[in-house]
């Protein structure tokens, strides 16, 4: 089913399209493993294709050592760079990203040409305290011509865009974009070359934690990306939706917490085509920061939307043990694989 017809059977008839849904579960789609999953909870991922061809088969998951990174390590991976002190007392903070094409399975038996930061979707999670001096150099090992373009406050010419200061980054170059550290808060970067788009979809992002100056109480910490792959190139919609790189991830390995742990949730939104995006919490409630640039909640809600680029910390506790599930309030998206869940337990 191409995502055109997808989106039509959508928006089509009820009647029509429980019939295409149905058979199309029957014929292409079984449920993904639920080797560590709940009773009951087999039909909620039942519907977890709808890509041409491709299958979620019952016990399949993708090859995390093939693709070279796994959604359960690109959680709690937050990526401090090589840090010195400089002459003024500050610290200075490295890091070495470097641009590759890579064929990824990221779905059973759906193999994905992905442009990458450091062999891995969504790259690294880099991380700093407000006012320290960043480097980052980059070099395109790609075959395309690329940029990193970083949120967050600093001059023209390291913004990372066509035209200004070093501009696009052919392949085989290199360039170091330094700039400080500021605001805190929760940010992401990204390629910022024509079509943007493409750049964007096929994998070119990660996530930029800039932490106060005072750090945050401690926590359980993990990062989320959320964002999606458009497999047939129509530029029209995705057809799999992801958080961390593979779709259906925490179903298949649930994000493990403690019962009354303080849980940090360092949530951004990358999504491309699709205008929104949204994430829930079943049975708990959580604390709200967008951009994380307060240290005050601005909501204290189990869901919350975000527009491409936009991104906010969720704090919170799970009073009790067991599995909770998360997943994207918007229905074609966590049965195409964004939703997961969380295992709660004493200790
Ligand atoms: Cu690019």
């Amino acid at each position: 089913m191409t995502n055109a017809s997808r989106r039509r059977f959508l928006v089509g008839g009820a009647a029509a399209g429980t019939a295409a849904l149905a058979a199309v579960t029957a014929n292409r789609l079984e449920a993904p493993a639920q080797a560590d999953g709940p009773p009951g909870t087999d039909h909620l991922a039942a519907h977890g294709g709808g890509v041409e061809g491709p299958t979620f088969r019952i016990g399949a998951t993708v090859d995390h050592d093939a693709n070279g990174f796994n959604p359960t390590q690109v959680l709690r991976d937050f990526d401090y760079g090589k840090v010195s002190r400089l002459p003024d007392g500050r610290t200075l903070r490295t890091w070495e990203i470097a641009s590759s094409d890579e064929e990824l399975e990221v779905a059973p038996g759906v193999r994905f040409p992905a442009w990458t930061l450091n062999a891995r979707i969504p790259g690294p999670t880099l991380r700093c305290t407000q006012g320290d001096v960043l480097q980052i150099q980059f070099t395109n090992g790609s075959r395309h011509p690329h940029t990193l373009h970083f949120h967050g406050i600093h001059p023209a010419e390291m913004d990372g865009v066509p035209g200004i200061g070093p501009g696009v980054i052919h392949p085989g170059q290199a360039f170091t974009y330094q700039f400080d550290a500021r605001p805190f808060g929760l940010h992401l970067y990204h390629c910022h070359v024509s079509p943007l788009a493409e750049h964007i979809a096929r994998g070119m992002y990660g996530t930029f934690i800039v932490d106060p100056p005072t750090p945050r109480p401690a926590a359980d910490e993990m990062v989320m990306v959320m964002h999606g792959y458009n497999t047939t190139f129509d530029g029209e919609g995705n057809q799999l939706y992801a958080v961390n790189g593979i779709p259906f991830h925490f179903v298949h390995e649930p994000v493990r917490v403690k019962r009354g742990e303080l849980v940090r949730i360092y949530l951004v939104n990358v999504l491309e085509f699709d205008p929104i995006n949204s994430f829930h919490i079943h049975a708990n409630f959580f604390e709200y920061y967008p951009t994380g640039t307060r240290l005050e909640p601005a909501e204290f809600t189990d869901t919350i939307v975000q527009a491409q680029g936009q991104r906010g910390i969720c704090v919170l506790r799970f009073p009790y043990p067991g599995r909770f599930m998360f997943h994207a309030h918007k229905s074609e998206f966590a049965e195409l694989g964004w939703m997961g869940f969380f295992k709660v337990t004493e200790s």
